[in-house]
C-alpha cells in the first residue's frame, strides 16, 4: 500500500499499464483468486460466516480484499466478492457450497422460470448498498494502490443459474441458447443487466479498474460465441464504459475467443496460461494490452522452474503495448502463500 499522499490509484504504474501507457517501473502483478483460501488470515476471518454472508459484510469484506496486498505486496487489490452475489442480491436463493461452488436452489430451465426473474431496478440499487461501502471502506485503507472491481460475464453467470451449480460442459446451458435462442437472450439480458450494475456500482464507489470474468466460455466455439453471447457480454462492459477505468476480459480455454472477447468492449484482454502471451499478442493485432499468464502449476515446484517461467512470461509480453502480470487462472486453495509473496518480491526485482 502506497503511502505518498498525492498519488491517485487511476495513475498506479498497474492502471496504466492497462491502459496500454508505456510506464517505466517494476513489472507490475496481481493475482486472481489472491484473497481467499490459501490465506490463514482469510481463514481466521471467515470462521463462522458463510461465503456470501462474508460478501455483504462491508467491513469483512474489506479486510479480506485487504489481506493479500498487506502480504504479499501486489499492486493491486481485487474486490472480495463472488460472481452470484448480484444474483443473490436481486432476491435469488443461491449459496456458495464449501469444497464446490456456487448452487442455486431453483435452477431456470424454462421459459416460466425466465419469466419469474425479479426485476431489476431501484430495489436493486439499494441492495448493492454493502458492496459500495466494502469498496469505500477499501479504497481509503489502499491509498495509492489501486482496487479492481469485477463481475461475471452473463454466459458463466447463466451457466450457474441453468445448471443449478458448477458444471464440467455446461450442457443445459449451451442446449438452451441453441433450442431457444430467444428465451436465452432474455435470461442473458437480465444477467447482464444485474452484472452491469454491480460493477458500475464498484467503480462508482472508488474502483480504478475492472475484470469480467468469463470463466467457462472456452466451451463454446467462436460462431456460438458471437451469435449467442458476445452482445451480452458487450452490454456488462457498456455498463462501465462511461467511467475512463480499464475492463479486463478473462476467460478460461478461451484462447479461440480472443478477438471475438476483445471486440465484446474489453480493453485489455487476460489470457489463461494454455496459450504463449505472444500468440496472443499476435491473434489480438499487436495493439492490445494484456493480462497473465503463469501458469499457476509453477507454484508447486522449485524456484527454479517457477522463475525461469516468471521471465518467459516477462519476455512472452514484452511485444505487447503494455503487459501486467497474473497467473493463468486463480490461486489454487492449497498454494503455500510464502511462494506468492517470494514471486512478488522476484517480479518486482526485474527491470520494466
Ligand atoms: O481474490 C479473489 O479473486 C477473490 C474474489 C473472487 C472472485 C474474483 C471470488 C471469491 N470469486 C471470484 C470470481 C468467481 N467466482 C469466478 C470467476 C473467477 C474464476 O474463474 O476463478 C467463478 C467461476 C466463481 C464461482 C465460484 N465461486 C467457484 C467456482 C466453482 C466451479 O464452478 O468450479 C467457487 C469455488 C466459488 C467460491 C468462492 N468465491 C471466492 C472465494 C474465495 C471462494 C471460495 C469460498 C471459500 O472460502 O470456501
Amino acid at each position: 500500500m502506497d503511502a505518498s499522499p498525492a498519488a491517485r490509484p487511476s495513475d498506479a504504474p498497474l492502471v496504466r499499464r492497462l491502459r496500454g501507457e508505456s510506464v517505466d517501473a517494476p513489472p507490475s502483478v496481481w493475482f486472481m483468486r489472491q484473497a481467499g483460501r490459501s490465506l490463514p488470515e482469510y481463514r481466521a476471518v471467515r470462521e463462522g460466516t458463510s461465503m456470501l454472508e462474508s460478501c455483504l459484510m462491508p467491513a469483512l469484506a474489506s479486510e479480506i480484499t485487504l489481506q493479500p496486498v498487506r502480504r504479499h505486496g501486489v499492486d493491486a487489490g481485487i474486490f472480495f466478492s463472488d460472481i452470484v452475489v448480484p444474483a443473490k442480491l436481486a432476491g435469488l436463493e443461491v449459496e456458495i457450497v464449501p469444497g464446490r461452488g456456487p448452487v442455486f436452489a431453483s435452477p431456470i430451465r424454462t421459459r416460466a422460470d425466465i419469466d419469474a426473474l425479479p426485476p431489476l431496478g431501484d430495489a436493486t440499487e439499494e441492495a448493492l448498498a454493502p458492496i459500495r461501502e466494502a469498496v469505500g471502506l477499501t479504497v481509503a485503507e489502499l491509498g495509492a494502490t489501486p482496487l479492481i472491481g469485477f463481475c461475471g460475464a452473463p454466459f458463466t453467470v447463466a451457466s450457474y443459474m441453468v445448471e443449478g451449480g458448477p458444471s464440467r460442459d455446461h450442457l443445459r446451458t449451451r442446449a438452451l441458447m441453441r433450442e431457444d435462442p430467444e428465451a436465452w437472450d432474455r435470461l442473458a439480458s437480465w444477467v447482464a443487466e444485474l452484472s452491469g450494475r454491480f460493477l458500475r456500482a464498484q467503480v462508482l464507489a472508488g474502483a480504478s479498474a475492472v475484470q469480467l470474468f468469463d470463466s467457462w466460455v472456452g466451451s463454446l466455439s467462436a460462431e456460438v460465441y458471437t451469435r449467442h453471447v458476445q452482445r451480452h457480454s458487450a452490454a456488462v462492459l457498456s455498463a462501465v464504459s462511461d467511467l475512463d477505468v480499464p475492463r479486463i476480459h478473462f476467460g478460461v480455454g478461451a484462447s479461440h475467443l480472443l478477438r471475438e472477447m476483445h471486440a465484446a468492449g474489453a480493453t485489455t484482454m487476460g489470457v489463461d496460461h494454455r496459450m504463449p502471451l505472444d500468440e496472443a499478442i499476435r491473434i489480438l493485432g499487436g495493439d492490445v494490452p494484456v493480462q497473465g499468464n503463469i501458469d499457476p502449476a509453477v507454484l508447486f515446484t522449485g524456484e527454479d522452474a517457477r522463475y525461469a517461467e516468471a521471465r518467459a512470461v516477462l519476455a512472452a509480453g514484452a511485444s505487447a503495448p503494455e503487459h501486467v502480470v497474473n497467473l493463468g487462472h486463480g490461486v489454487p486453495p492449497e498454494t503455500d502463500p510464502a511462494v506468492l509473496t517470494d514471486l512478488v518480491a522476484f517480479l518486482h526485482a526485474q527491470s520494466a
